[in-house]
């Protein structure tokens, strides 16, 4: 009797003939495989073992220095037009790509053993859940994948059982950064990656299929695959509230996923739960509302920063069974990383010892790599196969000047724009002027796999009779003050905003209409305890006419290029705005921000 497992079975067959590996390893996803594989890279020093008695079973990776990070530019789309992976990706002919990397294969496995690495994304039961199987011929690929994700047998009994997967190849290769290679092939399901063992661009789970594959299939299939933290908001009458979150890179994501509040809302009771730090999928339910899982079963975070300050949670959850890559260590072998605390680091992160001329110790982007429950505020809710209710999107960005603290989009639409209008700091310039920002709708640049027009038209379709949508927000916890420094105290702090957008789902809470949305009047947000000068929040809050004028006519420039993609109703709501910026600075001298009470 044919089996669903054939077409797996083949397509193993298939790569392995091109790759010709010595050995064959189907993963069961076993506590007794992780604990061998994790051997075998101790004796080959691919792992190497950390102070055991402070951190008990946790490990560090050394990378090949010229392989620390993704690489967008080995990074392709590869759809049968270039149109559909839009001016927002790099395209390649399928047929092409195929060509490329397939030749970079041939071989490639010989003396080295491939590893078929079955995984779900998502709980296991969830219908929103999707699976995947990788191939590879990393252990250090296998280790991280099985934290990751839900790895093993039970995965490729759900394979077996639904006979869909994505397809997704790996291989170290040579290491070469000229022959390194990121390929997506959505309409086949297939990922193909060569040339890199770093996080993104080899576990394959992650970026190219939840985010890059997932969004392509999101469309097809109605839902949502976001780059967005999940959490869930306890307030003292024990109801939780979800919150998905959208920000780009260096703006404290996994920090807000972890959040503890401040002292006097826990004395009140108030909690923060975390779902997901990084990827979130949701699917309107049969009630309208919006469900979301987070696919991922680990979180692979940034170290340097992390510290008992910015992320208490962090901190407790990599004290046992994590995985560090390209992180320094002390004197006695304990992980170590900029921000972390005021110890001396004796080894860089290529294990050299630690001179200042080289660097800084950790590499910027070195990571931890561990199991998503080990977080103390992680939500039970995660396994959850239903999902959670959504109920406030928030997109933010690293803004150093013009985006106030908060607002709120007037509907879906506005709130559609706001995220296709996001945009953050690239880099720490010590001035606020001329700081350059880039474009990152959704904080899905990197990460969208087709044409961004097409996508915010996605987006727009949700807006159905029967749905009962999110409300949707934008934040800058980043603004600064002419003296340089930031207005917003930020971490716990970033609670007292969370209630306010909170209290705007359930009508609690007032606001005030501007031309950009509604934001809070400073007496509609707690700010108790806090000593912000008046000078301090109106600057936080001030929307300044000509500085939004100038904005949204960059918004508009930015969005013209996707053409005939741009949804007409994405347009027109911008127009809206752009209008009435330019009444408002014609009829008053006054801020934007004194205007009329929003409903
Ligand atoms: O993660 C951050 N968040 C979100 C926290 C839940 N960071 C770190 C960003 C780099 C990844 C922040 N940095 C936040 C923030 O809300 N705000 C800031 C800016 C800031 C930095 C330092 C202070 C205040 C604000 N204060 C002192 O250093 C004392
Ligand atoms: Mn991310």
């Amino acid at each position: 009797m044919p089996s669903k497992l054939d077409a797996l079975n083949r397509w193993v067959d298939d790569v392995a003939k091109r790759t010709r590996p010595d050995h064959i390893h189907w993963c069961d996803g076993s506590d007794a495989e992780y604990r061998q594989l994790v051997d075998e890279m101790l004796a080959t020093g691919e792992l190497l073992e950390l102070n055991q008695q402070t951190h008990p079973r946790c490990y560090l990776h050394r990378s090949n220095p010229k392989d620390v990070a993704r690489v967008e530019k080995a990074t392709v789309i590869c759809t049968p037009t270039r149109d559909e992976a839009g001016p927002n990706n790099n395209w390649m002919a399928p047929a092409d790509a195929h060509a490329k990397v397939d030749a970079l294969f041939d071989g490639c496995m010989q003396g080295r053993t491939l590893y078929v690495i079955p995984y779900c994304m998502g709980p296991i039961g969830s219908p929103l859940s999707r699976c995947g199987v990788e191939i590879t011929d990393s252990k250090y690929v296998v280790a991280n994948m099985r934290i990751m994700t839900r790895m093993g047998t039970a995965a490729l009994a759900r394979i077996e059982r639904e006979g869909s997967f994505v397809k997704g190849q790996h291989s170290v290769g040579t290491l070469d950064p000229a022959n390194r290679w990121i390929m997506h092939f959505p309409n086949e399901l297939t990922i193909k990656s060569y040339g890199s063992g770093y996080g993104g661009n080899a576990l394959l789970g992650k970026k190219c299929h939840a985010l890059r594959i997932g969004s392509f299939q999101a469309r097809e299939e109605g839902w949502l695959a976001e780059h967005m933290l999940i959490v869930g908001i306890e307030n003292p009458k024990h109801e939780i509230r979800y919150v998905a979150a959208a920000f780009p890179s260096a703006c404290g994501k996994t920090n807000l996923s972890m959040l503890i509040p401040p002292e006097g809302y826990r004395r009140e009771g108030w909690r923060v739960w975390t779902v997901g730090d990084d990827i979130c999928w949701m699917r309107p339910g049969k009630d309208g509302r919006l469900y979301a899982i987070n696919p991922e079963a680990g979180y692979f975070g940034v170290a340097p920063g992390t510290s008992k300050k910015t992320n208490p949670n962090a901190l407790a959850m990599l004290q046992h069974d994590t995985i560090f890559t390209n992180v320094a260590v002390t004197a006695d072998n304990q992980p170590w990383w900029e921000g972390l605390d005021d110890r001396k680091p004796a080894k860089d992160w290529q294990g050299r010892d630690y001179d200042p001329a080289n660097g800084p110790a950790a590499h910027p982007n070195s990571r931890f790599t561990v199991r998503a429950n080990q977080c103390p505020s992680w939500s039970p809710e995660a396994e959850n196969d239903a999902g959670v209710p959504i109920d406030a999107i928030v997109f933010g960005g690293r803004r150093g000047s013009v985006v106030p603290l908060v607002f709120e989009a007037r509907d879906w639409t506005h709130g559609v724009l706001m995220g296709a209008s996001m945009a953050s700091e690239t880099t720490a310039a010590a001035t606020d002027v001329g700081v350059p920002i880039r474009r990152d709708p959704m904080a899905m640049k990197p990460f969208c796999g087709y044409n961004y027009g097409d996508y915010f038209a996605h987006w727009l379709s949700f807006d159905q009779a029967g749905a009962k949508l999110p409300r949707i927000f934008h934040v800058n916890w980043f603004r600064k003050g002419a003296d340089g420094k930031f207005l917003w105290p930020g971490f716990g702090d970033n609670m007292r905003v969370l209630e306010w957008m909170l209290k705007r789902v359930t009508g609690e809470a007032d606001a005030l209409a501007t031309p950009i949305g509604n934001l809070p009047r400073a007496e509609d947000l707690n700010l108790e305890g806090l000593h912000l000068s008046d000078t301090a929040l109106d600057e936080l809050f001030r929307v300044d006419t000509a500085e939004w004028r100038a904005e949204e006519a960059a918004v508009g420039e930015y969005l013209a290029q996707y053409g005939s993609h741009l949804p007409d109703r994405l347009k027109a709501e911008h127009q809206r705005i752009v209008a009435a910026l330019n009444a408002a600075s014609e009829s008053a001298a006054a801020p934007v921000r004194k205007a009329a009470a929003a409903s």
